[in-house]
């Protein structure tokens, strides 16, 4: 069993907007994963193009920037059992018309362009993401009493 998997959960300009930061953090902690990494910033446009450099053909790509540099996001590094695939099924899916009730998007979002937060789809991709967003030594690996072998 490995709990180092990692990877990177952001809340966007309208979760930190709306007031839904405590909620979420709160969703991955009881669910049994790490926080080893988090901050508040606002991302230049620079940065969120290299971010989502994968979409930058897609007709909603200006929109999607002009988003999530609209305002501060929070981003954080989760650690845990296979932390990349649970992340991705607790945010649920991208269309919140499509994401099931008890999801992070099925719960407080309804349209797509404001779906609230980001998880990394991949295991590779939350490894390039981390490391776009975060300095190693902001990274903080270290002994949870509530998170160890039983979970
Ligand atoms: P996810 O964030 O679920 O991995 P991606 O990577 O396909 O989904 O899209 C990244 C972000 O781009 C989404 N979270 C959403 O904010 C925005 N987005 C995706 N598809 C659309 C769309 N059809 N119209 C507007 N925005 C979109």
């Amino acid at each position: 069993m490995s709990n180092t998997e990692r990877t990177f959960i952001a809340i966007k300009p309208d979760g930190v907007h709306r007031g839904l930061v405590g909620k979420i953090i709160a969703r991955f902690e009881e669910r049994g994963y790490k926080l080893v990494a988090l901050k508040q910033m606002t991302a230049s446009k620079a940065h969120l193009e290299v971010h989502y450099q994968d979409l930058k053909d897609k007709p909603f790509f200006p929109s999607l920037i002009e988003y999530m540099s609209s305002g501060p996001v929070v981003a954080m590094v989760w650690q845990g059992l296979d932390v990349v695939k649970q992340g991705r099924s607790m945010l649920g899916a991208t269309n919140p018309l499509a994401s099931a009730p008890g999801t992070i998007r099925g719960d407080f979002c309804i349209q797509t362009g404001r779906n609230i937060c980001h998880g990394s789809d991949a295991v590779d991709s939350a490894n390039r993401e981390i490391a776009h967003w975060f300095k190693q030594e902001e990274i903080n690996d270290y002994a949870s009493p509530f998170i160890n072998s039983w979970v």
